[in-house]
């Protein structure tokens, strides 16, 4: 025996597979430790019970990621331009970024907070998502079906939001409110005049569900006083028809830090109260419709005055710098988060609506709005600590959880009971916080997350600025335990909506040729063999198709000057089978997914070879993936050369070795073909749809298999072996296919059927 294998049998004794215990020991693991990471660890190929849909802060984005797994699945771009996903760098989704352009100015980004699942009945439906922007006020609309941004609205008489979005229960609305007092429609007024001049609202946006698109025409939006509004809910149950906004700045203070004045937060902060403002979002609709509103930009609004007049605005006294505002699951309380209290307040709705039906009212405000008794239409306070800000919902009943900026703790409460239960310290100054699906009608339980402001000393630190920590806790029972903590490098998490995983139920592929961003049919798809180069005078459109492990057409040739545009569109049946597309230094990036029809345009104002590539590592002869775009000078005479171009010569011995090749490359996929056959592989649609993108290589080879057979005919031993070279790659991916099919059908159990 050599001395090496000696040696290396020495080695194997020492490096012995570690023990559990032997792990825990090296890594100073407890058994809690053990326990927790057996809640979360999820093996390959495992799924998650449950989907986040948590904002990106400044990212202007949405993260989702799996519970318990805390694994992130993808970014969805909302606001900000994506490369991977081709978001603003293709045409097609460069014109939803540019719906979001404000009075004319382009904008890039977005402060996303809130996002919102669709709901049918109060509970998630996993169709849409959507997402506010604070620093410029908009909502983006997300198809669930695909994960894709499809729509940016801009609210056409805010410059400030926060209070978005929160949908009513069967999502007719998506609810919008502002956040900084300023003159509607964007207007200038001085400070002076801020009582009279300034204003919120709130803006209730129509949504289409058989679009999937907000219709900007039917929304509309409730003039208020100027009280820096914020956090809202839409009522649900008994309360729904109803909305509630709370405000932090009753004051009205107008800071000036500058003048020698105390800043504003000093004065947002005096007085030990603020307004929990009640609205009757149902009946406002039906004074727009009516006719009672006025236009602001074109859109509809109901005065203050309208809304006194006929009853469908209230407020609320509510605890110093209150913060979040939320329903319960049975919509029968509303519970107010106070920043600088140590309570949370627990409205109830039935009181709320006897004082507003006997009109007993204890004051009014300077606008006139009637003001309900707090004490009346309390149902208790319950101190939980120093911070609280927001509140989830267990699948218990009365159990919830708010969260303590301040103590960073999460307090569990029974609030029908006004009864502190648990609380549990989190790393660190937590925001928002969300149980699963508990902002809805039918909460999920099971498990919460800590979305912190701070992550301090939690993880390796990579500079002053640190990762955001999502803190995973179990709430099944009775005390909270912490399980994982995972750091974010995106953005502030504000706040996340959550859904059972089995609810959302996305494309596998497009349907051929759709234009993703407005889920209809692309006009510029082709299918493979109708590929053409469109000339007009100073442009060129290319209609092309892009497959495993080509695009169609490859060399493109424009003037320098040229308007050039590639309309590629994935010709793939196969899942995952995405390709990209990009053209040296013309900045643009396709990410063309099965069925993908995307585009990207340019002028062609630098002459040059280029090479245009897909820039998604998609198959074997992914590298080969490629063509140019020949820029022409202007003013070029071509010389017509009579060189060859091809800079290898092929000879009859090429095209023999390759087409014996391809014959026992025949014969090994034919074994496959045969197994497959022998199963019952029909039973896995996974297995199907492989198949047929398998069928659909085979049908290329043999397409190919001709063309080598005509160019043998012809003894053109050149174009043939090139021919015999194609047909073997389409070979290669039938074969690959087939090898996925059969690990597939052996790693699930498939049975072997009759004959
Ligand atoms: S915020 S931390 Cu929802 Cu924008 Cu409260
Ligand atoms: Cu297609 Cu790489």
């Amino acid at each position: 025996m050599a001395l090496a294998t000696l040696i290396g049998m020495g080695t194997v004794g020492a490096f012995a597979a570690e023990g559990l215990e032997d792990v825990m020991k090296r890594r100073g693991l407890s058994q809690k430790d053990l326990l927790a990471a057996a809640k979360t660890y999820t093996p390959t190929g495992g799924r998650d019970e449950f989907l986040v849909f948590s904002s990106s802060g400044q990212a202007g984005q949405i993260m989702v990621y799996g519970i318990p797994s805390m694994r992130i699945l993808k970014y969805v771009s909302v606001f900000t331009p994506e490369p991977w996903q081709g978001f603003g760098f293709d045409e097609e989704s460069k014109k939803i970024l540019r719906q979001g352009d404000i009075d004319g100015r382009e904008i890039n980004w977005g402060d996303t907070h809130h996002p919102a699942l669709s709901e049918t009945d109060g509970k998630p439906d996993g169709e849409y998502l959507f997402i506010n922007d604070k620093a410029n006020p908009r909502v983006g609309v997300v198809s669930l079906h695909d994960f894709e941004t499809q729509q940016i609205v801009v609210n056409p008489i805010l410059q400030s939001e926060h209070g978005g979005t929160f949908v009513t229960p069967n999502t007719e609305y998506v609810i919008e409110a502002a956040q900084y007092p300023g003159v509607l429609g964007r207007g200038y007024a001085p400070l002076s005049e801020f009582n009279e001049k300034f204003r919120g609202a709130v803006t209730y946006w129509k949504f289409d569900r058989s679009k999937g698109r907000i219709d900007p025409a039917k929304s509309f939006s409730l003039e208020l006083p100027p009280y820096t509004q914020d956090l809202t809910d839409a009522g649900k149950g008994p309360s729904d028809g109803w909305s509630f906004t709370n405000s932090f700045c009753a004051e009205r203070y107008v800071g000036g830090i500058e003048q020698g004045k105390p800043p504003f937060e000093a004065g947002c902060s005096a007085n030990d109260a603020d307004y929990l403002h009640v609205i009757n979002w149902k009946k406002a609709a039906e004074l727009v419709a009516a006719g009672k509103s006025v236009k602001i930009n074109g859109h509809d609004v109901v005065p203050i005055k309208t809304a006194v007049e006929e009853g469908i605005l209230f407020l609320i006294a509510e605890p110093k710098s209150p913060h979040g505002a939320d329903v319960t699951p049975d919509g029968k309380y509303i519970i107010v988060g106070g920043k600088l209290d140590t309570n949370v307040s627990v409205y109830s709705w039935e009181k709320i609506k006897a004082a507003i039906d006997a009109k007993q009212y204890a004051s009014k405000d300077p606008y006139g709005i009637p003001i309900l008794d707090m004490k009346q239409v309390l149902h208790t306070q319950v101190q939980l600590g120093l911070g609280p800000l927001h509140t989830q919902f267990d699948s218990k009943p009365c159990i919830a959880y708010t969260s303590l900026y301040v103590d960073s703790q999460v307090a569990k409460y029974d609030y029908c009971a006004g009864k502190v239960l648990d609380k549990i310290s989190v790393h660190y100054n937590i925001g928002h916080l969300m149980a699963m699906e508990g902002d809805s009608a039918a909460p999920g339980g099971h498990y919460l997350v800590a979305l912190n402001k701070l992550a301090i000393d939690r993880f390796n630190p990579v500079g002053p600025l640190h990762p955001q920590n999502h803190q995973l806790i179990d709430i099944s029972g009775d005390k909270m335990e912490l399980l994982y903590d995972m750091p974010v490098p995106l953005g502030e998490p504000h706040y996340a909506a959550s859904i059972a995983a089995d609810k959302v139920k996305p494309l596998i592929r497009y349907k051929y040729g759709t234009d993703s961003r407005t889920g209809q049919a692309s006009p510029d798809a082709v299918r493979p063999g109708s590929e053409k180069i469109v000339r007009e005078p100073g442009k060129v459109t290319v209609y092309g198709t892009a497959i495993r492990s080509h695009f169609t057409p490859e060399i493109v040739e424009a003037n320098e000057g040229d308007i050039v545009t590639f309309h590629i569109t994935n010709a793939e049946r196969a899942e995952d089978e995405t390709h990209g597309f990009t053209v040296s230094t013309y900045s643009g990036n396709l990410s063309l997914e099965p069925g993908k029809t995307a585009s990207v345009t340019f002028k062609a104002d630098r002459p040059g070879a280029f090479s245009f590539y897909c820039t998604e590592f998609c198959s074997a002869l992914h590298l080969e993936m490629e063509g140019y775009l020949m820029v022409k000078p202007k003013g070029l005479v071509e010389q017509t050369s009579t060189k060859a171009t091809d800079s290898t010569v092929y000879t009859k011995a090429d095209f023999d070795k390759q087409y014996t090749t391809n014959l026992e490359t025949q014969k090994v996929i034919d074994t496959v073909v045969k197994y497959i056959m022998s199963t019952n592989y029909k039973d896995f649609p996974t297995v199907v749809a492989l198949v047929e993108d398998a069928v659909d290589q085979l049908n290329f080879a043999k397409d190919a298999k001709g063309k080598t057979d005509e160019a043998a005919k012809k003894e053109d031993w050149q174009q043939g072996t090139l021919w015999a070279n194609q047909w073997w790659q389409y070979q290669v991916k039938a074969a690959d296919i087939g090898l996925r099919v059969k690990t597939y059908l052996e790693e699930h159990g498939a049975k072997t059927v009759a004959k």
